[in-house]
């Protein structure tokens, strides 16, 4: 008997991934999921007082910088350049429909106006403001869904104990009591789904932190998350709120969107990436840096071209994936220049285009280096990505063909039905940089 109360009180201590059991997504929450997956672009901001070293979100950790020496950060944070209405409409025009925002990074610093914390951008910095109320109404003006980040994992606080994999050498932290950390989290959660109106959803990270890692792979959690509360309360405050949880495996019970980070779903490149296996049927978002970094980083010249950055919403579209674009502005609240141009031009082409992302589903065949397919009922965007491709092969294509015409031209596609497949010609006049876009209308 003792025995099968200590197997059955060991199974259930491990059974930590389990969230939100029996949940059913209300009316709200699935007009709101169908609501962003027609959305397929959103950007995303990581901005905290680590912009003021430029050198990334995990300074504190990468340079194990002092709790006491951190603390000092937020004293000269005063983003007098900060402009959120600016922000949005750079974000609107181009050509996305949410904005995420940290609101706490791993850092454990608010950037807003938190009671339950002493430790915000109202209460230690020059600046004073909470800057997520003066986003939220800049995205209310101009119809812009506004999601937040929150971090599950906190470098700062000695409640969050026992400690995770990252942060251990952080000198000056302390040891505290993991309940205390999760009744925090909760009431920093109420805040943050009672003080800016409707909210898109809440953008979770850092579980994986309180995974144990053998130096090869992760092993099991050493926390119980809570999940099941965290979720239910977020449902309960707004439940058309989506929740989605950067924890790199499939989705728990209770979330509402899953998400990749720098990586399209199913592919690996990163070493944490979702296993195919792992992807469950809720709406995808890719999440990617518009450089090499998070936060602001004053060194990283890593700027992604236009053409590359529209190219990855075209590939994700194909997944039937949006594509969360990040930019990491800097301390005076400015987003670099380089950005806000490939901004620009990103918008241009997605106010020709954007008919052949949003709203579309995945095609009928997975995205390569060359090209992606997406599809909006009867009609199948073919994307050809590699401007020196004269011919594309769709292997297996056997759908009655209505019309084929090049999207910008409108001109008729030579193509050829094939026992094996659909044959597409391209000619070099029709051919675009970027992408060429092919319009298949079926019967
Ligand atoms: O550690 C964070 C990182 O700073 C950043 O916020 C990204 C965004 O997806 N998520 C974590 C790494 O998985």
């Amino acid at each position: 008997m003792k025995y099968l109360t200590i197997v059955v009180f060991v199974c259930l201590s491990i059974n930590w991934n389990i969230a939100q059991e029996g949940y059913e997504p209300s009316k709200e929450n699935l007009e709101a999921r169908e609501w962003f997956e027609d959305a397929r672009f959103g950007l995303f901001i990581h901005w905290g007082v680590y912009s003021l070293l430029g050198d990334g979100e995990w300074v504190m950790n990468n340079q194990n910088i002092p709790i006491e020496a951190y603390e000092k950060l937020p004293t000269f944070f005063n983003p007098i350049a900060y402009d959120p209405v600016e922000w949005v409409k750079m974000a609107k025009n181009a050509g996305m429909k949410y904005i995420t925002i940290t609101s706490r990074h791993h850092d454990g610093f608010s950037m807003y106006d938190s009671k339950v914390s002493d430790y915000t951008i109202v209460k230690k910095t020059p600046y004073g403001k909470d800057i997520l109320k003066s986003l939220a109404a800049a995205c209310r003006q101009e119809g812009i869904k506004l999601f937040f980040y929150y971090s599950l994992l906190d470098w700062h606080d000695d409640n969050y104990f026992p400690r995770g994999r990252t942060g251990r050498d952080i000198p000056g932290r302390g040891e505290g009591n993991w309940e205390d950390y999760i009744a925090f989290m909760k009431a920093q959660l109420t805040e943050l789904l009672t003080q800016y109106g409707e909210i898109g959803g809440i953008w979770l990270d850092g579980h994986w932190d309180q995974k144990q890692w053998d130096g090869k792979k992760f092993g099991k959690l050493q926390v119980d998350w809570h999940y099941d509360e965290l979720y239910k309360l977020i449902h309960d405050l707004q439940p058309g709120c989506l929740i989605g949880n950067n924890h790199h495996i499939a989705p728990i019970k209770g979330e509402d969107f899953q998400m990749f980070e720098r990586d399209l779903p199913g592919q690996n490149t990163t070493g944490w990436g979702t296993k195919p296996e792992e992807i469950g049927d809720l709406p995808k978002e890719v999440c990617e840096t518009i450089n090499g970094s998070w936060g602001f980083n004053l060194q990283d010249r890593k700027h992604k071209s236009p053409r590359e950055l529209i190219q990855y919403v075209v590939r994700a579209a194909g997944y039937g994936s949006n594509l969360l674009l990040n930019v990491g502005p800097m301390p005076n609240g400015e987003i670099q220049i380089e950005h806000r141009r490939s901004l620009e031009q990103v918008g241009r082409w997605m106010s020709e285009n954007g008919a052949t992302i949003y709203g579309t589903s995945e095609g009928p065949i997975r995205p390569d280096e060359d090209l992606a397919i997406t599809r909006k009922g009867n009609v199948l965007y073919l994307h050809i990505l590699n401007p020196d491709k004269d011919v594309v092969f769709l292997e297996g294509f056997d759908g009655q063909i209505k019309s084929i015409v090049f999207y910008k031209s409108k001109n008729k596609v030579p193509h050829t039905n094939t026992e094996f497949g659909l044959l597409v010609k391209v000619p070099k006049k029709e051919r675009l940089p970027i992408d060429t876009i092919v319009e298949i209308v079926l019967e």
